[in-house]
């Protein structure tokens, strides 16, 4: 459930995580509650892209092991871009392993995922040993984890108990878990507690879903009755004419319902 909905700058000051609270402070400096998701072809058309929404952004949320080729520099300009454009960088890995492998995967590999992104996520299936070995590696780095509690897509099996075994070892390790991939938390049995941030994936202006069981909701929806503060939205921006153009679009619908959602 939702509780009284408060504005983001409120709800900063209660987040215990650092990248939470520069998050929810960024989204009300700035106005945007939106994510995009970038889904692009190489790392070159991913650069592009953050210089072209980066204005209306709150996040910019990458899949790095979809390019062919990765290094630090690339890396490095991606924060350039963060730097310029007041956004936070969410490497959308969704760890599922334990602890000591994660420890791993986190800092190491290609990607050094650590070394250049803000905010990651994970499953919950592990067991909580998963969110110790992420925090060993991000917590001393001042980075945020998001727990997947409910997914987008059709079939998901993250619901009922499972979702609430989330909520509550998000509430328990807020030191370092920032909030939440979610659905429709206004849903849920109880309010999360506000410093913890829930962004949606599966968003675009019109409902409807893809041939692969993604689902999209409306921002309005999402935000409004789902009771979520983020979201998160890939095709509906990325395979756009004017990604620019559709960004800001976006970004005007998201902040609209959150503006309508504090009543
Ligand atoms: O707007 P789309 O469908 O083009 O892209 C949605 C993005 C993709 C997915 O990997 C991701 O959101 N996603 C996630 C995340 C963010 O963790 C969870 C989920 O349940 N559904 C989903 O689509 O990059």
């Amino acid at each position: 459930g939702t509780a009284a909905r408060l504005p983001f700058e409120e709800r900063a000051k209660a987040a215990q995580n650092a990248a939470g609270q520069r998050l929810l402070e960024l989204m009300a400096r700035k106005r945007s509650n939106l994510a995009v998701a970038a889904d692009v072809a190489d790392t070159a058309a991913m650069l592009r892209l953050a210089d072209q929404v980066g204005p209306d952004i709150c996040v910019f949320k990458t899949h790095v092991d979809i390019f062919s080729s990765w290094d630090a520099a690339t890396g490095a300009e991606l924060r350039r871009l963060a730097d310029k454009h007041d956004f936070l960088v969410f490497e959308d890995r969704k760890f599922a392993d334990i602890g000591n492998t994660v420890v791993a995967q986190y800092a190491g590999g290609v990607h050094r995922i650590a070394d250049w992104s803000d905010l990651t996520n994970a499953h919950l299936v592990p067991g909580p040993g998963i969110i110790d070995g992420l925090r060993s590696v991000g917590g001393p780095r001042g980075h945020g984890l998001l727990l997947l509690a409910e997914m987008s897509s059709k079939g998901a099996l993250a619901t009922g108990a499972y979702t609430q075994a989330v909520a509550q070892a998000a509430a328990a390790n807020q030191d370092f878990v920032m909030g939440f991939i979610s659905q429709a938390p206004a849903k849920w049995p109880a309010p999360t507690p506000p410093g913890l941030v829930h962004m949606t994936p599966g968003v675009q202006l019109a409902a409807g879903g893809d041939a692969l069981g993604q689902q999209y909701n409306t921002p309005a929806s999402v935000i409004g009755a789902g009771g979520s503060d983020v979201i998160i939205v890939g095709r509906g921006i990325i395979k756009a004419d004017d990604p620019a153009a559709a960004a800001a679009r976006y970004r005007a619908a998201g902040w609209a319902a959150y503006e309508a959602a504090l009543g």
